[in-house]
């Protein structure tokens, strides 16, 4: 025990550097973040939330709201997804929606209080004509005062600046897993093909959302190769969702055991160590997790949440519930 924490010692050290620059260039390792993992419980979470004073207020959240602006029949095999058109879901496909009700939507979230509105479409990789249309929507909910975010999936030379141009903020697009492991979620494209996307938008001057999935039969040693993929990019993403599968019935993973929760919160410490500038989200699978969870979930760093009674198919938590947990917790929404 005791040279794990000093090997973790040497690990959070470098955390201590206020300056986002210096911790961006700091390179990890699988070893060292294996050694986070396997710290005992409280230190890694006491590690995690000295980190997260060190660069943000401990009691602010970020909301951000999601809606499905095109919904199905996806050509892509992911292997938990509810979208793709290779499994029977039971899921109803839907066009892509048009701008004036995405501008309500939008709306809608804006005064429920979320600052960031999140669109998501599924696509391979979006045509140039249900571009221009995103393009319209991105244009329209900025103009609400909120800030933008897209998923659309492999983007095109040009269509990031595009997007950038209309005034889109952030851009999602998961590793979902680390490059070992992904070949047993997804086969219809590579990791290497998310990695350029994401150098894409990264390019253009958009900010990235990137983060993954746990609880997919990968092994810890996958998750925290995941996170040393995150970490180590040029520059880490700004927002880093986290995940927990939400197993669709239907899809390869929809029969898959729940993850020992407390494995899920160690992921959570571990983003939030390694990429301590970062806004980490509690994200799918927040529906199931008890109050008590996500509260060990924010005690271990993260600092962001979908807000709102769907995610993109499946439902969300409550928000009448969430309101009641923010002010049973004393948190601030931001
Ligand atoms: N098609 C685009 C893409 O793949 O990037 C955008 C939509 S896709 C649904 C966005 C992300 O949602 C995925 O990368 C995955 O991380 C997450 N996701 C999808 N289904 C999920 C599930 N059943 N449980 C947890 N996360 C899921
Ligand atoms: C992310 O990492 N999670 C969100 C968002 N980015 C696009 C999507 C979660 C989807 C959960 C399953 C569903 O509702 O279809
Ligand atoms: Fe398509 Fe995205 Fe679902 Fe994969 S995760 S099947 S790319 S919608």
């Amino acid at each position: 025990m005791m040279q794990v924490a000093a090997a973790a010692d040497a690990v959070t050290a470098g955390c201590a550097f206020p300056d986002q620059e210096v911790s961006a260039r700091r390179q990890w390792s699988l070893a060292e973040v294996l050694a986070l993992y396997d710290l005992p419980f409280m230190e890694l979470i006491w590690r995690a939330q000295n980190v997260h004073r060190q660069h943000f207020d401990a009691n602010a959240i970020q909301r951000s709201t999601l809606l499905s602006i095109k919904t199905g029949g996806c050509s892509e095999d992911c292997s938990y997804c509810s979208q793709s058109a290779r499994y029977d879901t039971d899921l109803e496909r839907e066009r892509l929606m048009p701008v004036d009700e995405v501008v309500a939507a939008a709306q809608s979230a804006k005064d429920k209080g979320a600052s960031r509105f999140c669109m998501g479409a599924a696509w391979r990789s979006p045509k140039e004509s249900d571009l221009e249309k995103v393009l319209e929507m991105v244009r329209e909910v900025k103009a609400l005062g909120l800030q933008t975010c897209v998923t659309l999936g492999m983007l095109k030379e040009g269509q990031a600046e595009k997007l950038k141009d209309a005034g889109l903020d952030y851009y999602n697009h998961n590793l979902d897993t680390d490059k070992e492991f992904y070949g047993q979620v997804i086969r219809s494209h590579t990791h290497d093909d998310r990695l350029d996307t994401l150098a894409q938008v990264r390019d253009a001057g958009i900010s990235v959302c990137s983060g993954g999935i746990i609880g997919m039969g990968e092994s810890r040693r996958n998750r925290a190769a995941m996170l040393v993929q995150l970490a180590n990019l040029p520059k880490p993403p700004e927002s880093v969702p986290i995940n927990n599968l939400v197993p669709v019935p239907g899809t390869p993973f929809g029969e898959l055991p729940p993850l020992d929760p407390f494995e899920f919160v160690r992921t959570i410490a571990a983003a939030r160590i390694t990429m301590p500038t970062s806004y980490v989200r509690l994200s799918a699978g927040r529906q199931e997790m008890s109050d008590e969870l996500q509260t060990l979930c924010f005690l271990a760093g993260a600092n962001s949440m979908f807000y709102g009674e769907q995610l993109l198919t499946t439902d969300n938590a409550d928000i009448r519930r969430d309101d009641a947990l923010f002010e049973r917790l004393g948190l601030r929404a931001i």
